[in-house]
């Protein structure tokens, strides 16, 4: 029986994670086949410890998984170079990345399949199919090449009942990695777990990635399951701190507070991502539990102030620009930060209207700061994602925006910094407007420097607010070099760039 290596190319420069998409897939063979992990965060040299794998003989089938930004800067050239080293070998991509764009993918000829959305059925159904000369065809959630060139794309499986799913097999992750390196340290705790509760999401915004792969579906593991893990990872590794990384952990009040009751007496610190308008309508003392059971900030998509764009990200119809600012203020009752993100630079007819919406944000953003100053701010620039069928992306494509049609163009300096959302190369926006929002971004994290820097000591937060403080006051954001050059003297991180 032929072996699988399974990678998890490098996505951040320091506090290395759980890598829980792959090891999701490490559970779905587990004690069926074996396998083993290169982790590219761990690794200095991850392509030649997957060819020191290769070259046993014993492995025929590599499973990588791809989410968009620096983690193609490993991908595509690793997955290029092992395909015509090893010919032999079968290249399967799963993950955010190849689900929403399988066809520049499998256009390269050195990835054999993509996996769309989840993989736990379809990647060990396949590995059975190719092991068995099985026909593949059959099996839900597939993309592939058929021999005339057509892409095929299976139908999509129901969601999985996520407490039916195998356990992850941390102990042996920890043969190859151990866990307790992979524990860091941020603002939450000394050892800060990443775990993933929930798939999927219910709501339809038309920017969101998660949308084409689970089309409004969302499945949880029961608040019990939760804490079992969290408590194993705890007892057994040290664990002091969750991060929850499912795209909305919170579409429940009820599972949520029954996790924030188990989890209470454990003393940890925890943090999670959410809409405004689905915990808007949770009850006082939910919040309040909420809290006192360990979870000090909670990230909330706000995307915008104005409401005719929150209706045109379809935001769900419930969420207004007066809820965003009613609710910063409802959580300083309870003692919570909301980490608001904003979506700015969405298209609009004309290039007036589209530079008066991102003034509007500007200053939507500071009635924000003005009624919770302790709510962190994080600006995205709209990049678009293939969502068929919404409004706002026919008229992404009617402006003229193209993805690359290569796969090693993604991996263009212009390329990534569109993945990383910070300059989306999308026609309607002209380069002045790009630097108005790089700079009042620079100025706002002047400032109201992030919680989440925990380098950034008291003096250096008092020196660069005062520093950025008067150009806040007066709006003036023009050529902010002052700030840029403390940023880069203390390497100021950016939450959204290398984890919160
Ligand atoms: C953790 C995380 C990160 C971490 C790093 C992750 C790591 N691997 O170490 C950090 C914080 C660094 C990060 C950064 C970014 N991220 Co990120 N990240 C996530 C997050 C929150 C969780 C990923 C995860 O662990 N999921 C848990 C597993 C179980 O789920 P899964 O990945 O979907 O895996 C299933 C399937 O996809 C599939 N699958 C996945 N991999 C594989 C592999 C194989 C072989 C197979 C067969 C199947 C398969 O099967 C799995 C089980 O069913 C996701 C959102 C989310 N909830 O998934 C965003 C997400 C993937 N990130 C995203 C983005 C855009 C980024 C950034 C590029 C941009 C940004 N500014 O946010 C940055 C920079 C990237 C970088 N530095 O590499 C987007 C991708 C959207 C898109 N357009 O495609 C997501 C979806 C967030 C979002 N909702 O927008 N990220
Ligand atoms: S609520 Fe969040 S995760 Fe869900 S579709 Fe909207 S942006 Fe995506």
């Amino acid at each position: 029986m032929s072996k699988i290596l399974l990678f998890n190319p490098k996505s951040a420069d320091a506090k290395h994670r759980i890598p829980n998409s792959i090891l999701s897939i490490a559970a779905s063979i587990e004690g069926k086949h074996d396998w083993v992990i290169v982790d590219g965060n761990c690794e200095a040299d991850p392509l030649r410890k997957i060819e020191s794998y290769l070259d046993t003989g014993n492995f025929r089938y590599l499973g990588f998984t791809v989410m968009p930004g620096p983690q193609l800067r490993q991908a595509i050239p690793i997955a290029k170079s092992i395909k015509e080293r090893y010919p032999h070998t079968k290249m399967i991509w799963g993950g955010y990345f190849p689900s929403t764009q399988s066809e520049t993918v499998l256009y390269s000829h050195y990835v054999d399949f993509v996996i769309n959305g989840p993989g736990d059925h379809a990647f060990p159904a396949l590995i059975d199919a190719l092991e068995n000369d099985k026909p593949f065809e059959f099996i839900k959630n597939l993309i592939y090449q058929a021999t005339d060139g057509k892409i095929i794309k299976t139908p999509k499986e129901d969601l999985m009942e996520q407490d039916t799913l195998p356990p992850l097999p941390y102990d042996k992750l920890n043969e190859f990695y151990p866990i307790s390196r992979l524990l860091g340290k941020t603002y939450l705790g000394e050892k800060t777990m990443a775990y993933h509760s929930s798939i999927g999401c219910p709501f339809t915004c038309s920017f969101c990635a998660v949308v084409p792969i689970f089309e409004a579906r969302w499945k949880a593991k029961s608040a019990q399951a939760v804490y079992n893990d969290i408590k194993y990872i705890k007892d057994k590794w040290g664990a002091t701190a969750v991060e929850f990384h499912d795209n909305n952990f919170f579409v429940s009040e009820k599972r949520t507070v029954e996790f924030a009751n188990l989890i209470k007496p454990e003393k940890m610190s925890w943090w999670g991502m959410a809409r405004i308008d689905t915990m808007d309508k949770f009850k006082d003392s939910s919040l309040a539990a909420i809290r006192e059971s360990g979870c000090k900030c909670i990230f909330f998509g706000a995307e915008s102030g104005n409401d005719h764009i929150l209706e045109q990200l379809d935001k769900g119809g419930t969420q207004t620009g007066e809820q965003i600012l009613t609710f910063a203020e409802r959580l300083k009752k309870f003692d919570i930060i909301p980490e608001y993100s904003f979506v700015l630079g969405t298209p609009a007819p004309t290039t007036e209207q589209v530079q008066a919406q991102i003034d509007f944000e500007i200053d939507f953003i500071k009635k924000v700061k003005a009624v919770n100053p302790n709510a962190e701010i994080v600006i995205y620039t709209y990049s678009p994602v293939p969502t068929e069928g919404s409004e706002l992306y026919k008229q992404v494509l009617a402006s003229g925006f193209k993805y690359p049609q290569v796969l090693e163009d993604w991996i263009s300096p212009a390329w990534e910094n569109f993945d990383m959302r910070k300059n989306p190369l999308t026609p309607w926006l002209t380069p002045d407007m790009i630097d108005k929002i790089r700079n009042f971004e620079t100025v706002l994290n002047g400032a109201y420097p992030t919680v989440t820097d925990i380098r950034l000591n008291s003096l250096k937060r008092r020196l660069i607010k005062a520093v950025a403080g008067l150009r806040y006051r007066t709006s003036i954001y023009n050529y902010p070099y002052e700030i840029k050059l403390l940023h880069k003297v203390w390497r100021y991180r950016q939450p959204e760039i290398q984890g919160f």
